[in-house]
């Protein structure tokens, strides 16, 4: 190859670290496909004004971009409401987006039937759901309450009265402090809407006031939309339990049928699954000269998939495309969110069938194959087989399925990592959901903390860079990391997500943890909606203290996000008194104020506040930092409000 040429490859293969996409760019490249990589070469200079997040178009006398010439747009409003209406408009777009497929799959419980297509796979679990939700479960056929459930969570969206009832999981403080800052989201749709009125022109122009709306909304993300979407999710289709994986796009299997599931719903991808399995659909495979049939994921649909059936994950976010290019995929299959529309074009090149579902993210160039609830099973057999018999067009010569993939054992759901720790450290003990064990490392100092590392791959840093940087540091410390969404595709392609790999990454607390307790350095707590579970799992363990979820020596860290749904997971998490860390800088440093409240006295309100470092090294050593400096505070409290007490036998059993 030329020089120039090479140089163009090398600047896209520095863009990520992993050794699967490096290779793919290349064949990309001798391929003639353009991606995500090439297309970055093209963005040399990104536009300063939305860097800054100082772009305002809400209405159609701009757009208007602050700058020292002009420092108000046409209507005066200046760089402080422009910004302030952007971060609010992200928080939104996040919300709906979490919420919408909460919003799907609720209605999907109310299509349960015993023997249908979705049926409750968690009888118990929807009782004592059912109860918190103020539905009383005695006596009630098992369906006539997931479908009362059902009607109930409905409600949540838009009802007219009232705040999110699921905000009662929190302790009391924490609850009285969104009392006090007033946001308690009420309806979540309402939330959203308020938004968008209050960001349109001649609304809302002040920054306090425009912050404190994104934080109610977001609020509706995390304690309603997304905790309605895990809890129901479990419902349906089963609490994960820790089950073994492998991950990256050595997953595809050459003689197989390759079926990608990319996006975000488990209501589709759930019975993909139970279509390929059935007979017909085998028969079918081998018909047409396969072995059988592969399937795997993308983005979060793969973390739903592999904690609850160990489907192997193909990649993250940003090897949607790389995986088409591969040659050896029959069919891709998206339902909503994160799916490039490139994925029409780079499809073209291949055999691949580009197979979108869903009326709300339909793609020019794909073939739009419309999923139903109301007949899931059928459509999902049609679409499958669609798949297998794409087989006779795949075309050896541009077939290349990368080298490397990696073993992890993923799906801790809040069970699996309260019960897991239970069984193995405190066997003694009757209550299997004791949190005894878990909150004696942290207390004691043998954990120092636990981060949640989250969220998506960004192209303004190396794929993978940040999570793994970030992730190891913080393992070798004796930070236990749990994580959710392509942060957690990036540990499980890298070996943090395996038991034997504890005492290589890990520091001595943690790795004697993980070796007593058989749970992996890093966590694997599912896909971005799942971040709710880890509110439940900070909730539990404060309400056992009987502390404040900031009390804790906790930190959620979102390396490389991308998404507006990222913006408002890390809304909601800093709302919830979680110290939150970004290694990319949100589009808000257009305004000083937004700055200043956001990373310093939105603290003042609600106990902790953003944090960003584009280095991701210095950003683990912020995160640890700030972790230790929590700690006197936390073992003072534990001291009072445990050992004291249990000394003097208030205590009785558990805390
Ligand atoms: Fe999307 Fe959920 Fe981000 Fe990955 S982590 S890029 S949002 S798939 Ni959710
Ligand atoms: Fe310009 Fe104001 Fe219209 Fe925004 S709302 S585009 S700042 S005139």
């Amino acid at each position: 190859m030329e020089k120039k040429k090479v140089d163009v490859l090398e600047q896209m293969q520095n863009m990520t670290i992993d050794l699967n996409s490096k290779a793919l760019i290349e064949k990309a490249e001798k391929d003639g496909v353009e991606t995500m990589y090439k297309r970055k070469l093209g963005y040399k200079v990104q536009c300063g004004f939305g860097l800054q997040g100082v772009c305002c178009r809400n209405c159609g006398m701009g757009p208007c971009r602050i700058s020292p010439k002009t420092p108000r747009g046409l209507c005066g409003a200046d760089e402080h409401t422009i910004v302030g209406r952007n971060y609010a408009r992200m928080c939104a777009g996040g919300t709906a987006a979490h919420s919408d497929h909460a919003r799907d799959i609720t209605h999907t419980l109310g299509l349960t039937t015993p023997g249908g297509a979705y049926q409750v796979a968690e009888p118990e679990k929807l009782k004592e759901f059912a109860q918190f939700m103020g539905v009383d479960p005695e006596g009630k056929d098992i369906y006539e309450l997931a479908h009362e459930v059902s009607e109930v969570c409905l409600m949540e969206f838009g009802k007219p009265h009232g705040v999110s009832k699921l905000l009662a999981r929190a302790p009391k403080v924490r609850q009285d402090i969104w009392k006090e800052y007033g946001i308690e989201p009420r309806a979540i749709d309402r939330e959203i809407a308020t938004v968008m009125h209050s960001t349109h022109i001649g609304c809302c122009a002040d920054i306090d006031a425009l912050v404190h709306m994104a934080f109610r909304c977001s609020m509706a993300d995390g304690w309603a939309g997304s905790m309605i979407g895990t809890m129901l999710s479990d419902i349906l289709f089963g609490t994960p339990k820790p089950v073994h994986t492998e991950a990256n796009l050595n997953v595809l299997d050459g003689n197989n049928v390759n079926i990608i599931l990319h996006g975000h719903e488990p209501t589709l991808s759930e019975m993909i699954v139970l279509a390929s399995e059935l007979p017909e659909m085998q028969d079918l495979a081998k018909e047409v000269g396969a072995d059988g049939i592969t399937l795997s994921g993308i983005c979060c649909t793969g973390n739903e998939l592999t904690m609850r059936h160990g489907i192997k994950i193909a990649g993250d976010f940003h090897q949607q495309e790389l995986a088409i290019i591969t040659g050896a995929v029959e069919a891709m299959i998206v339902d909503v969110q994160c799916i490039f529309p490139a994925l029409a074009e780079v499809a073209t090149h291949y055999h691949t069938k580009f197979i979108t579902t869903s009326p709300k993210a339909q793609i020019t160039g794909s073939t739009y194959m419309e999923f139903h609830e109301e007949t899931a099973l059928e459509d999902a057999k049609t679409i499958v087989r669609e798949a297998i018999l794409n087989f006779k067009n795949r075309d050896a010569s541009k077939v290349m399925v990368p080298e490397l993939k990696s073993e992890a054992m993923v799906g801790y759901a809040e069970e699996a990592i309260v019960g897991q720790l239970n069984n193995v450290v405190n066997t003694q003990i009757d209550d299997m959901n004791t949190l005894k064990p878990l909150i004696d490392v942290l207390a004691s100092g043998v954990i120092r903390g636990v981060v949640g590392v989250v969220g998506c791959n960004n192209a303004r840093t190396p794929s993978n860079y940040n999570h793994l940087t970030i992730m190891k540091e913080l393992i070798k410390n004796d930070y236990l990391v749990v994580t959710t969404g392509c942060g957690a595709s990036a540990a499980a392609k890298n070996g943090l997500m395996l038991k034997e790999n504890a005492a290589k990454y890990a520091g001595k607390g943690l790795a004697t943890v993980c070796q007593l307790v058989d749970i992996p350095p890093v966590i694997h707590l599912g896909s971005c909606v799942d971040n709710s579970r880890i509110l439940n799992i900070c909730s539990l363990v404060a309400n056992a203290l009987d502390m404040d979820i900031a009390d804790l020596p906790v930190a959620g860290c979102a390396p490389e996000w991308m998404s507006e749904k990222a913006i408002a997971i890390g809304t909601y998490v800093v709302g919830s008194g979680i110290e939150t860390f970004l290694g990319v800088m949100p589009p808000v440093t257009g305004s000083s104020r937004a700055v200043e409240i956001l990373c310093g006295s939105i603290k003042d309100k609600v106990g902790a506040c953003f944090h960003v470092n584009e280095d991701a090294e210095a950003l683990a050593q912020d995160i640890m930092a700030c972790i230790e400096a929590k700690r006197p505070h936390f073992e003072e409290l534990y001291q009072e409000k445990v050992l004291n007490k249990r000394v003097s036998g208030e205590l009785a059993c558990l805390y």
